[in-house]
């Protein structure tokens, strides 16, 4: 385990490199370049953190905090600001055990989002290391819409070795489930966890597609803890803040995945989700095998954005 999470770590160091070239390395030439704390000083950090995707709410807070500890703590020197910053991201991005609290009730795992942001792939890793901690896990195949999404899903239904509920190309994804959720009382899993499809034409569709959804839940399983996880794509920036957005007003979304951190320049854009739309990023992809997926963690997180190593 404990191997798995320094791995883990290395993978989300180099996968953040370009993130890190993109804003670490801009911030780190001002704290050297400056010789005295200005408003020039504050208004190029700001400059980068904003370009670096973090928004402008996360910025803001961070600039806020700088200059508070700044005239509190007296400092003087530029350079020592860094490790002030870093602590006032991590501040902002912790996440709670609470966050997880379907891991350990009898639940729902609704996974959404828009298509090829890598919902199929995370929902098996999820999979994966949900079973490795002893529980049962059942997957419903609820992407009816693409043909090739069942069997996709299947590989990592046995890759991962939890069971697999699915339904024709092109059933109702509600009718699927429904069958799931059967299945998963039968077995007495732990949780269910639901694939959809990431091709709705509208906004209309996809939301009176969720709402079918719910209803069964709700109707069939009303036991369950019910956890709505929206899967963003790490290299779309901007793009994925607005997804979030988009699903927040469909959904009530309780967390986002954040696949993809993996070579990508605009990694920037976890701190800004979660300032911009409070909803914690619960969990980061670096990669496209099954270990390639943990519970987000802001120390780590940020250490690894910025080749920090703990003493
Ligand atoms: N590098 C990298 N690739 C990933 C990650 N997560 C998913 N992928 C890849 O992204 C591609 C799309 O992933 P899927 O899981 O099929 O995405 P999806 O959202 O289910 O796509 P649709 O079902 O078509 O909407 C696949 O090639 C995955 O291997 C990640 O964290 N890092
Ligand atoms: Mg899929």
């Amino acid at each position: 385990m404990a191997e798995e999470k320094k791995g883990f770590f290395k993978r989300l160091v180099s996968g953040l490199t370009k993130t890190r070239e993109n804003i670490v390395s801009s911030i780190d030439s001002i704290f050297s370049g400056y010789s005295s704390i200005d408003d020039d000083f504050y208004e190029e950090i700001e400059e980068i953190l904003v370009m670096g995707d973090l928004g402008i709410n996360a910025t803001n807070n961070i600039i806020e905090d700088l200059k508070r500890q700044v005239a509190e703590k007296k400092i003087k020197d530029p350079q020592e600001c860094k490790k002030l910053l870093m602590d006032s991201i991590k501040a902002q991005m912790a996440v709670g055990e609470a966050a997880y609290e379907f891991e350990n009730r009898k639940s729902v795992v609704l996974v959404i989002g828009v298509n090829g942001v890598g919902k199929t792939t995370s929902v098996g890793k999820l999979a994966g290391k949900l079973k490795d901690q002893g529980k049962k896990v059942v997957l419903a195949a609820a992407d009816t819409f693409r043909a090739a999404a069942g069997e996709q899903l299947t590989q990592w239904a046995n890759r991962a070795g939890v069971e697999l509920i699915g339904g024709q190309a092109g059933a109702d994804p509600a009718s699927v489930v429904y069958d799931a959720i059967a299945a998963a009382k039968a077995r007495n899993a732990d949780v269910l966890l639901c694939d959809t499809a990431g091709r709705l034409h509208n906004k209309k569709n996809l939301m009176d597609e969720l709402h079918k959804i719910y209803r069964i839940i709700e109707r069939e399983y009303p036991e369950a803890y019910l956890e709505t996880l929206v899967v963003l794509d790490g290299t779309t920036g901007q793009n994925a803040l607005l997804q979030a957005r988009q699903f927040n007003e469909v959904a009530d979304v309780t967390g986002i995945i954040l696949t993809k951190l993996d070579g990508t320049a605009k990694g920037g854009i976890a701190v800004a989700i979660e300032s911009e739309l409070d909803i914690p990023v619960k969990y980061i992809g670096v990669g496209e095998s099954i270990d390639d997926l943990q519970k987000f963690n802001s120390d780590e997180f940020v250490n690894a954005l910025f080749d920090f190593k703990e003493e």
